[in-house]
């Protein structure tokens, strides 16, 4: 009967989408127009840029489903440990020229879409940013994905697939923040694949059973939660740069058990039937928008266990999958914890071990130990996690009980040390009794790891000599340091074409791209004329791309040619002290209003931009944005400033718009009072880009000026061990009286309403007249001074430009390739796998 034979075998054809094959440019039309009419599906005569855009995008998530599947293969074979890097945030960037990139396929891509009418640079354009996090700390976990691509590491992330990301920011009549929700799965995210196959249940809520175990007569536990949503997982395929080796990012989105309620539904109770669905999709609906501060709402608790649980629970699964046991836990994964806000992976994981695979608790607790690993971002108080004893109890009553436990195992040893009747004990707690009882994420995490590492030197430092002390006496060889760094891909490769093209043809190699110490080479061309007209030549023409940006988007005249562009973009904080910048403004501008016509010739002209969103809840951080609006509207109107000086914010900053700013910056600021800012990432990107930094003696700042020479570092201020004398004398004899004139006239032109009305920005002028915190009053002149240090040294080009390129030279260390090799070493013990080369493009037929 049977017409063909029905055999079960492997499955052999050829795969049409094959990265190994047809990629020269016919092949790639082939592919572009086949996703335009059955992917999309467009009608091909009426296509558009954004449908070229996707279509493009869907060839190269081909070829990248291919040799992540190959990639998994291989590690699997190998049975090699891997790094689980777990991140509540990641800020990814555009994907698609990165890809390109990356898979060395520019040209051939270019050609492709030349022949249907379009140019690659524009496609570019087309795509949105994904915003799934705020800033540094989801830059970063970005930066690391694409360095363990590139340099061969077993890898995976693991983070949440927000349905909207951080907002999108504009600015209102008044010069306030407007905040819109950013729906950015609206079209398909083409590098993004569902996986539907990967459905996971998550409890919450519930009780727990005790019972008496049979064989060793030991009491063991068991958790009945009592609602279940779904973990899905989304996985978008990180290529790394010149290598087969294709890493995933999985990124779970909730899904409800039963998606409606039929019951309900036959009443006539519509909201009802769709309650459970709405409630579970509302776990992974939005992230938090905040920075460097906790939000402490429940819902925000949910999205923390719900991506731990999901990410133990496929961690464990792939362990099984190649037949090991759960005691091997430790030697096939080091699981990264990306600062405290996935700590409940630690007795989630005990929970496990403990009561699904029995294991007794010393075997349980030595595996997690081993496991994980966490990092500090932040020192500031607001952003330490403590969450109440009584809503982690209510969700999740079995973690805390094993938290408890936890806590009480580790006192007794506290306690053998303690002589001073219990204040140690206390000190140590992982439970803090304050206005109510909390627990302490930072110390759990700590506890719970074998490693915890700080983002630059000073941070660590502050780390092992104050916040975490006491730990530190503890654990002697727990904390290390592994300052942060940036993928040399993305912040000067793609970023900026011209430069990178110099720079290889300078050193006949590119090799820099993936081994950024190479850069030192260019040591010797810093006082080499002819390299410098080169260097700063490409420096003006990424300046007149941010121009005529300027022009286009904001209809602001700027000038260019002997314009310093000065840039301080990074969150709105009063710790980075975006108001201590624009105060200075109002000093310079004051200074030129008051200058004769003879004497405003010599003024060096400088435009300052800042970008950057607040938090929608921080009303001082969105107050300093109205500020500067207003300031820049003063500013630039003033017919007696011209084009001598200007203020420009530029709204929605992002990872894209960065990658203009970046290469068109003269000086950056990084002025955060010391000791606030753990480490910094853009410093890092404007040096590579020739950059200077205007900064004070916080965070990587530091080691820029010992890398690159303090000499090409534009530094001012005192050291974060001077910071809490100057905080003390405040406190005493009150910050408006230590204030230096020039400041309290500034401050009270504001208060006369010369920016508004009166009364708008009392209270931010109020804090710097009382306590000032962030000590702007002291640190106001030795700002300006420098300040006025960076105008003088633009007037002399050579040493300009000898900084500019000795500061680049500086760099390799910036690279997140060397951060990673430090983690890879120190921290997780895995080393590089990378895919055998295999023939590559074949020809079709
Ligand atoms: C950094 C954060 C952060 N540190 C809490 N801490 C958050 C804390 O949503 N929350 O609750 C979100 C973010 N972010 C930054 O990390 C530091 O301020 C930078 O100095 C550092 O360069 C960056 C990467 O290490």
């Amino acid at each position: 009967k049977q017409k063909y034979k029905i055999e079960k075998k492997p499955l052999l054809v050829e795969n049409l989408l094959s990265p190994y094959l047809g990629s020269d440019f016919k092949n790639l039309q082939k592919q572009i127009v086949y996703h335009l009419e059955h992917t999309l599906p467009r009608n091909t005569k009426t296509f558009q840029s954004f449908g070229t855009y996707l279509a493009t995008s869907y060839t190269i998530r081909d070829r990248l489903l291919q040799l992540s599947h190959d990639t998994q293969k291989y590690y699997n074979e190998k049975k090699v440990k891997q790094a689980c890097y777990i991140s509540i945030e990641y800020l990814m960037g555009r994907f698609l020229r990165n890809a390109v990139l990356n898979l060395n396929l520019e040209e051939k891509y270019e050609q492709a879409l030349a022949g249907f009418g379009y140019a690659l640079e524009d496609i570019y354009d087309e795509e949105q940013d994904p915003a799934l996090g705020n800033g540094g700390l989801g830059r970063l976990a970005a930066c690391f994905l694409d360095t363990l691509a590139t340099h061969n590491y077993p890898a995976w992330g693991y983070g949440l697939r927000y349905n909207y990301g951080l907002f999108r920011q504009s600015i209102g009549s008044e010069g306030e923040q407007v905040e819109k929700t950013d729906v950015w799965l609206q079209f398909p995210y083409p590098f993004m694949v569902e996986n539907h196959f990967l459905r996971i249940p998550i409890g919450f809520y519930g009780s727990i059973e005790t019972y008496v175990d049979e064989k060793t007569k030991g009491t063991r536990f068991k958790w009945h939660p009592s609602e279940y949503v779904i973990a899905q997982a989304n996985d978008i395929l990180i290529p790394g740069y010149g290598t087969d080796n294709t890493n995933t990012l999985r990124l779970w989105s909730c899904r409800p058990i039963e998606e409606l309620d039929f019951d309900k539904f036959s009443l006539g109770d519509f909201k009802g039937a769709s309650e459970n669905r709405l409630n579970a999709e509302n776990i992974t609906n939005v992230l938090y928008p905040n920075d460097n501060e906790v939000a402490g709402k429940e819902l925000r608790f949910k999205q923390q266990y719900f991506l731990v649980a999901a990410t133990l629970h496929d961690i464990i699964r792939r362990l099984k999958e190649q037949k090991r046991t759960i005691y091997e836990l430790p030697d096939f994964a080091a699981v990264q914890l990306n600062d405290t806000h996935p700590t409940l992976a630690i007795p989630e994981l005990l929970r496990i071990l403990l009561d699904e695979e029995m294991l007794t608790w010393e075997e349980a607790w030595d595996i997690t130990q081993r496991t994980f690993s966490y990092t500090n971002h932040t020192i500031l108080p607001e952003a330490l996690e403590r969450w109440p004893v009584k809503l982690i109890s209510h969700l999740l009553p079995r973690h805390m009980q094993l938290i408890e436990a936890i806590n009480w195992k580790f006192l007794e040893k506290v306690r053998k040390i303690d002589k001073n009747n219990g204040e140690l004990t206390k000190k140590m707690s992982l439970i803090e009794n304050s206005w109510d009882t909390l627990v302490r994420m930072a110390w759990l995490a700590i506890v719970g790891s074998h490693k915890v590492n700080g983002v630059s030197g000073i941070h660590t430092n502050i780390l092992k000599n104050i916040v975490f002390q006491d730990f530190h006496s503890f654990y002697p060889n727990k904390f290390v340091n592994v300052t942060n760094g940036v993928t040399p891909r993305r912040w000067l490769h793609a970023c900026n074409p011209k430069l990178s093209e110099l720079i290889t043809s300078t050193l006949k190699s590119n090799d820099w791209i993936y081994d950024l110490a190479h850069l030192s080479k260019l040591r010797e061309y810093a006082e080499n004329e002819d390299f410098q007209l080169k260097w700063a030549a490409i420096k003006t023409f990424n300046k007149r791309k941010l121009q005529a940006y300027v022009k286009k988007e904001l209809k602001i005249d700027i000038g260019c040619d002997g314009v310093i562009y000065d840039i301080q973009i990074k969150r709105i904080h009063e710790y980075k002290r975006q108001l201590m910048n624009v105060l200075a403004s109002i000093h310079f501008y004051l200074k030129i209003k008051k200058m004769s016509k003879e004497e405003k010739t010599k003024v060096q002209k400088r435009v300052s931009f800042i970008a950057g969103k607040a938090a929608p809840g921080y009303l001082v951080a969105k107050k300093i944005i109205k500020l500067i609006n207003r300031v820049s509207n003063v500013i630039n109107n003033d017919p007696e400033i011209g084009d001598l000086f200007k203020v420009v914010y530029l709204p929605n900053y992002s990872v894209t718009l960065a990658e203009l700013l970046i290469p068109a910056t003269d000086v950056s600021e990084h002025i955060s009072t010391p000791g606030c800012e753990a480490s910094g990432t853009s410093n890092m990107k404007f040096v590579l880009n020739g950059g200077l930094i205007l900064g004070t003696l916080d965070g990587a700042n530091l080691e820029i000026m010992e890398n690159s020479g303090e000499e090409n570092v534009f530094a001012f201020g005192i050291t974060s061990k001077e910071v809490p004398q100057v905080k003390q004398r405040n406190i005493e004899q009150g910050a408006w009286n230590l204030m230096p004139e020039e400041l309290q006239s500034i401050l009270g032109i504001i208060e006369e309403g010369k920016f508004g009305e009166a009364d708008e920005f009392r209270g931010l002028l109020e804090e710097l007249k009382g306590v000032d915190r962030y000590i702007t009053g002291h640190d106001f002149i030795p700002y300006i001074k420098e300040l006025e240090n960076v105008m003088s040294t633009y007037q002399k080009p050579h040493k300009w430009w000898k900084m500019s390129i000795l500061g680049c030279a500086g760099s390799g260390w910036l690279s997140s390739d060397r951060t990673i090799k430090e983690y890879a070493e120190k921290i997780w013990g895995i080393k590089p796998c990378p895919l055998p080369k295999i023939e590559s493009d074949k020809e079709l037929g």
